[in-house]
C-alpha cells in the first residue's frame, strides 16, 4: 500500500484561527480526503505551535496564566477542525513533553554530532511576530512591515546552526526537484534567496526567568538555553511520528509527501528546514506546496479595517460543507485569494443552492417518481480530467470540472425533458432519467475529498432511489 504524509504548519495559538488557516487546513484535509479515495495509507498531521513569546504576550494582556491560555486556544483550533470535519490523524503540541520533547532534543543531539552547533555572542533586532531576527534593511521606518512593531534590540549568547554550510546542496535538492517546490513562481523566488548565500541562524535563546516551567525545550546539555522557537517548531513533522521515542510511524511515513504552507513561511520550509535534515542525515520532504495569501476586499484582513472573515461565523451561516467548498473553487492553491461575504453569498446562492442542490434535487425527484428500483451504480474511476487536476494540487481546477458536469446535467434535462417525454415513451424517459442519476452518483463520488457530507448525502439519495432533503437552502 502506498503511504501519503501530509501535513499542515504548526498555527501559533495567540489568538484565534482566521480565513487564512482555515484554507491551508482545508486545503491539505481535501488532499489528505483525495488520497484516501485512492486507497493509499494516509497520515495527516496538524498542531500548534506554543513555545512563543507571543503566545505569552497574547496571554497577559488577557491577564491568563500562559499554559491555560494555551489550553484554552487550543481546544478552540479544535473546535474549528471538528466543525470543518477536518480528518487528522495527530494533533501535536509543542509543549507536549512525552510526544514533542524527545524528538527535537533528538534532532539537536544529531545536529551537535554533526559538528554544526556552535556559541556565539549575538547583537541585533528580534521581531516577535515573525519569532525571528531580523535586519534594518526589513524594516519600513524602524518598524517590521508586516506587524507594525518595532523590532526589539538583544545582545545575547546562543547557539548557532551552520545553515551557511548547507545553501548549495539545498540549491541542487530544490533545483531538480528532488524537494520539489510548487508552484514554479515560489520555486524561483526561494532560489533566487538562496543564490544570495545562506547565513547561520541562532538557534537557541536564553532561558528567560518569567516564562513559566514547561514551555521552552531545553538545549541538551545547557538548561540556561531553550531552543529557538522555529527549531522546536519544525521538528513537528518528525516529532508527532515518533522520531527519537518511538520509530514505528516515523520509519513508515517519512519523508513526508507535502508540507502544505503559505507562502510567509517558505524560507523556514525550504531553508532551515531542509537545511537541519541534511545535517542530521535525515531524507529531505518530497514536496512543498506553497499557498498563497487570502485577502478580504483585496486587503490584508484586519481588525481594524473591520474585514476580518471569522470562519465560524461563515460556518454557523452556511455550514461547513459550503465553506469547504468556497475554498476549495474559489481559491487558487497557488495565488492568493479573495474572499468577501458578498462574494460568499453570490457562490453560494449560485454554484450550490441552484447549481448542485437544484440539479441533484431535480433529478432525484424524477427518479422517485418514475424509477421503481435503485439505478445499478458502480464507479470503479473517477474521470481522468478530475485525477489529473488534483495530482497535480489544482483543486479549484477539479472543482471546475465538476461544475462543468453540474451545468451540463441541467442543460441535458432543459434540452431532453425526460418529465415530459416519459408520458409518451416512458422506455425512452425512463432511460434518459437512468443516465441522469449515475450521472449525480458520479458527481457524489468525485465531491467525497472536498465535501464529505454532502457526498454521502447525494449517493444515500441514489443508493435509496429518493430525493435528499434541501441540501442547501437559498439564502436572501
Ligand atoms: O507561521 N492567507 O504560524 P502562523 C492564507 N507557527 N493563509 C494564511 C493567512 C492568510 N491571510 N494567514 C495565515 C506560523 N495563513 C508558525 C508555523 S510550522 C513548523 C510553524 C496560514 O499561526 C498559512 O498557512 O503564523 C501560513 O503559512 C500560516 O497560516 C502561518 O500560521
Amino acid at each position: 500500500m502506498k503511504k501519503f504524509y501530509i501535513t499542515t504548519p504548526i498555527f501559533y495559538p495567540n489568538s484565534k484561527l482566521h480565513m487564512g488557516h482555515a484554507y491551508t487546513t482545508t486545503l491539505s484535509d481535501i488532499l489528505a480526503r483525495y488520497h484516501r479515495l485512492l486507497h493509499e495509507d494516509v497520515y495527516f498531521l496538524s498542531g500548534s505551535d506554543e513555545n512563543t513569546q507571543k503566545m505569552i504576550d497574547a496571554a497577559r494582556r488577557e491577564g491568563k496564566e500562559p499554559l491555560l491560555f494555551l489550553d484554552l486556544i487550543v481546544e478552540n483550533f479544535k473546535s474549528l477542525y471538528a466543525s470543518l470535519d477536518i480528518s487528522i490523524d495527530q494533533f501535536i503540541r509543542t509543549t507536549n513533553r512525552e510526544a514533542h520533547w524527545p524528538g527535537a532534543q533528538a534532532l539537536w543531539k544529531k545536529l551537535v554530532e554533526a559538528g554544526d552547533i556552535y556559541k556565539k555572542e549575538y547583537e541585533g533586532l528580534y521581531c516577535v511576530g515573525h519569532e525571528a531576527f531580523v535586519t534594518e534593511k526589513d524594516l519600513t521606518d524602524g518598524l517590521c512591515p508586516d506587524h507594525g512593531t518595532k523590532p526589539e534590540f538583544l545582545k545575547e549568547e546562543n547557539y548557532f546552526f551552520k545553515l551557511s554550510r548547507y545553501g548549495d546542496t539545498i540549491i541542487e535538492k530544490i533545483e531538480s526537484d528532488e524537494l520539489h517546490v510548487i508552484p514554479q513562481s515560489r520555486k524561483n523566488e526561494i532560489l533566487s534567496f538562496l543564490r544570495t548565500g545562506l547565513e547561520d541562524v541562532s538557534f537557541s535563546r536564553p532561558r528567560k526567568s518569567d516564562w513559566p516551567d514547561g514551555l521552552g525545550i531545553p538545549v541538551p546539555g545547557d538548561d540556561s538555553q531553550v531552543m529557538y522557537v522555529w527549531c522546536d517548531a519544525l521538528a513537528n513533522y518528525i516529532t508527532a511520528l515518533g522520531y527519537g521515542r518511538d520509530d514505528e510511524l516515523y520509519t513508515k511515513f517519512w519523508p513526508t509527501d507535502v508540507h502544505v504552507i503559505g507562502k510567509d513561511i517558505l524560507r523556514f520550509h525550504a531553508a532551515i528546514w531542509p537545511g537541519m535534515l541534511l545535517s542530521a542525515g535525515i531524507p529531505l520532504p518530497k514536496t512543498l506546496l506553497v499557498h498563497g495569501f487570502i485577502t478580504s476586499g483585496g486587503k490584508k484582513m484586519s481588525k481594524t479595517l473591520g474585514n476580518v472573515i471569522d470562519p465560524e461565523e461563515l460556518i454557523n451561516e452556511y455550514g461547513a460543507e459550503a465553506v469547504r467548498y468556497y475554498l476549495a473553487r474559489h481559491v487558487s492553491p497557488f495565488e492568493d485569494g479573495d474572499i468577501t461575504r458578498e462574494g460568499f453569498k453570490e457562490a453560494y446562492n449560485g454554484n450550490l443552492a441552484n447549481g448542485l442542490g437544484n440539479v441533484v434535487s431535480r433529478v432525484m425527484t424524477m427518479a422517485q417518481a418514475h424509477l421503481n428500483d435503485t439505478v445499478v451504480t458502480e464507479i470503479n474511476t473517477l474521470p481522468q480530467e478530475f485525477l489529473n487536476a488534483m495530482n497535480a494540487y489544482k483543486v479549484n481546477e477539479a472543482c471546475e470540472m465538476i461544475w462543468k458536469r453540474i451545468g451540463a446535467l441541467d442543460e441535458r434535462i432543459a434540452v431532453e425533458k425526460p418529465f415530459a417525454l416519459i408520458k409518451t415513451d416512458e422506455v425512452a424517459g425512463k432511460r434518459i432519467i437512468e443516465e441522469l442519476v449515475r450521472e449525480v452518483y458520479l458527481i457524489g463520488c468525485t465531491l467525497y475529498s472536498i465535501m464529505p457530507k454532502t457526498s454521502e448525502l447525494i449517493k444515500a439519495a441514489v443508493r435509496e432511489n429518493k430525493k435528499p432533503e434541501n441540501l442547501f437552502p437559498r439564502k436572501e
